[in-house]
């Protein structure tokens, strides 16, 4: 039997474990990125660990979401980051350099290889044939420390492609009617592979949005062939030594295949407040919009501003709209800047934002009350903009123009005939703003600077048998991790700061869960299906292990978030019976028994004291799970096998 693509990629970098779907693997971890918002945290992890260099082949930290300085709080990180990244072995890109999947993407992504990242959209790497994943920061601190990655060996899901995308139709409309098929739940526990004959139509940053969005649909990661057209995109990066050639074997076998005929798609776009709510911009025809934003690591790649910059040419934004633009990395603003293209964009109107996540997480550039926003971007998440009440739309470049234009949701096939595109053969090429390491020499006498707001890493405890837990939330489906440990400008400079950020905890949902929770120093929460889905952020459960939650119990997990749990030290578990989660109520008391011999077993039991009821909970993990759980987390169980 022949191997898919990911399969040949897991396969020359297994460690340990058996390629069966549903059990553990060890993988080998090539490269590692991290990002401000999340890579305080996972370098203060790297530093108890005690080592003096990275272990793998190449490590970048970037600096692309906390480039707002309202404070001396980002800046010192930036400082923390640099100054850890130059002793230990990991290139640092400066603030302005552009966003972390874009620039990877561009100067260090290579096909065939390995990438985690502490970014939940680190498959943007997958556009170009690397096996890429999201992370929690711990997993990313192993990694750079030469440990390896572990997963559970995913299913195979094919997207097979075919023909070619019409006029206004984009890749963006692609990664949107996936998740309208496959929903956000669809690709949890496989990694898609496109494939097909229409995969040839679609050049590098295409595929890398559509890669990118597969975080959306919480697959594993999501993957392209590396062919002639990845050697196109290298050579013009002057990294053509880095091509191989990489494909899935003809016989390769799948466990779902869905086919999609580019060129029956048309122009979609996602409403509040989820990646798969998607219909037809068509049907949307007439509302009136007030922001438009385009950017992110999904939609800013030169090809798409370049797209954006022919279509405003001679244009106004409308004078209800205001429209930003953020380039995905410093080579697109600087090449848009020395073709002419910028000059379009700004003559339009728009507003020039740095090139970084921006209004992606909040940075700045919130919506008016009640205001409708389309983005590029790749998650509409409520509450995210920075603005409660807003609707937040997602669309594509053309969407995003047709609307700044119009001042109304337009389909922008009304914009009349596309320009044609020509990408330039060679990109320039410019890494000055990519610091590399010191060596291991000057390394020795370098001095990590810390700011004040860096405070310690919540205490962990081993594991207790028997738990007294309150009901301290109860929540529904598909809670995200913004949703958790809500983002944007007021809260992310604390991301090392956990005290202070534990004030925001769930705000979204229940303002007043964080001084609840601390109060009763022992609790629980209650969720539905796809708890945790979205970013990779560690702090979605390093805040509620700092509150007091021992275990979380829902029906089903997101990927990252439950391995982030686990790091924790936060037993992640869900129901046998999915019907008992409507049994259970806020404030109930309830009692996890014998903990230890139930995670043995793979099932233990939950009584709830106030309402004289028990109910059995799954709880299977491997047993080097098992062993961080009891040890208090990673940090804790890495320490003792010392
Ligand atoms: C996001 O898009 O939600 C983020 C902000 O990039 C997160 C990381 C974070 O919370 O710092 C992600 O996707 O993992
Ligand atoms: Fe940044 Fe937005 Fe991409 Fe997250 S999704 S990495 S916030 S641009």
């Amino acid at each position: 039997m022949g191997l898919t693509l990911a399969q040949k990629i897991i396969k020359s970098h297994l460690i340990s474990g058996e390629m069966q779907v549903g059990s553990e693997i060890a993988l080998k971890i090539d490269q590692t990125l991290t990002q401000d918002a999340t890579g305080t945290m996972a370098y203060l992890e790297f530093e108890t660990m005690g080592l003096k260099r990275v272990k793998t082949e190449r490590s970048v930290a970037y600096i692309d979401h906390n480039t707002l300085q309202c404070g001396f709080e980002n800046a010192d990180d930036h400082r923390y980051i640099q100054t850890v990244a130059k002793k230990h072995g990991i290139y640092f890109s400066r603030p302005g350099n552009g966003i972390c999947h874009q620039v990877h993407l561009e100067r260090f992504s290579r096909p065939g290889k390995t990438l985690i990242g502490s970014d939940s959209h680190t498959p943007t790497g997958g556009g170009i044939g690397m096996l890429s994943f999201g992370a929690g920061g711990l997993d990313v601190a192993v990694a750079m420390g030469g440990g390896a990655y572990h997963i559970t060996m995913p299913k195979m899901y094919k997207v097979n492609l075919t023909g070619k995308l019409n006029p206004f139709v984009t890749a963006k409309d692609v990664s949107l009617e996936i998740l309208r098929i496959l929903s956000v739940k669809g690709g949890v526990g496989a990694i898609i592979e496109w494939g097909g004959e229409g995969v040839k139509t679609l050049s590098v940053p295409e595929r890398a949005t559509i890669t990118n969005m597969g975080t959306e649909l919480g697959a594993t990661t999501s993957i392209f062939p590396s062919d002639e057209i990845t050697y196109e995109f290298l050579k013009a990066q002057g990294r053509e030594q880095d091509f191989v050639s990489l494909e899935s074997d003809i016989d390769a076998v799948y466990d779902k295949v869905i086919d999609i005929d580019l060129s029956t798609l048309e122009p979609l776009i996602a409403c509040p407040h989820s990646p798969d709510n998607v219909v037809k911009v068509s049907s949307l025809k007439g509302v009136k919009v007030n922001q438009v934003c385009i950017g992110s690591c999904t939609n800013s790649s030169l090809h798409d501003l370049l797209k954006v910059s022919a279509l405003l040419s001679g244009k106004t934004v409308h004078e209800s709209v205001s429209l930003s633009v953020s380039p995905g990395s410093k080579q697109v603003l600087s090449m848009l800047s020395s073709s002419g293209a910028l000059a379009n964009i700004i003559s339009s109107g728009a507003r020039i934002l740095e090139c970084a996540c921006g209004p992606c997480i909040g940075m700045g550039f919130s919506p008016n009350s009640q205001g409708v926003s389309l983005r590029t971007f790749n998650r509409n998440f409520l509450g995210r903009s920075g603005t409660k009440d807003a609707g937040v739309y997602l669309v594509s470049p053309e969407t995003a123009v047709a609307a700044a234009i119009f001042g109304e949701i337009t389909d922008p096939r009304l914009l009349g005939e596309m320009p044609k595109i020509t990408m330039p053969t060679s990109f320039a090429i410019d890494d000055s703003a990519i610091i590399a390491p010191a060596s291991e020499q000057e390394a020795e006498s370098l001095e990590v600077l810390r700011g004040p707001n860096i405070k310690p890493f919540p205490s962990t405890q081993p594991l207790d048998n028997n738990i007294e837990v309150t009901v301290a939330l109860k929540v529904g489906d598909n809670i995200t991790t913004d949703h958790i440990m809500p983002a944007g400008a007021k809260i992310l400079p604390y991301r090392s700061n956990i005290p202070y950020l534990s004030k925001f905890c769930f705000s979204v949902v229940d303002e007043g869960f964080s001084e609840r929770a601390l109060s009763l120093k022992s609790s629980v929460i209650i969720g539905g299906d796809n708890y945790g889905q979205g970013s990779s952020r560690e702090h979605a459960a390093l805040v509620p292990l700092y509150l007091g939650i021992k275990a979380v119990v829902v029906k089903s997990f997101a990927r990252i978030h439950v391995a982030n749990l686990i790091n924790a030290g936060i037993v992640p578990l869900t129901f046998k019976n999915v019907s008992d989660y409507d049994l259970i109520s806020e404030g109930d008391k309830l009692l996890l028994e014998n903990v230890e011999s139930g995670m043995e077993k793979g099932e233990i039991t939950l009584k709830n004291l106030t309402k004289n009821q028990t109910y059995s909970l799954v709880a299977l993990f491997t047993e080097r799970q098992r062993e961080i759980l009891k040890a208090g987390g990673l940090l804790a169980y890495t320490k003792n096998q010392k």
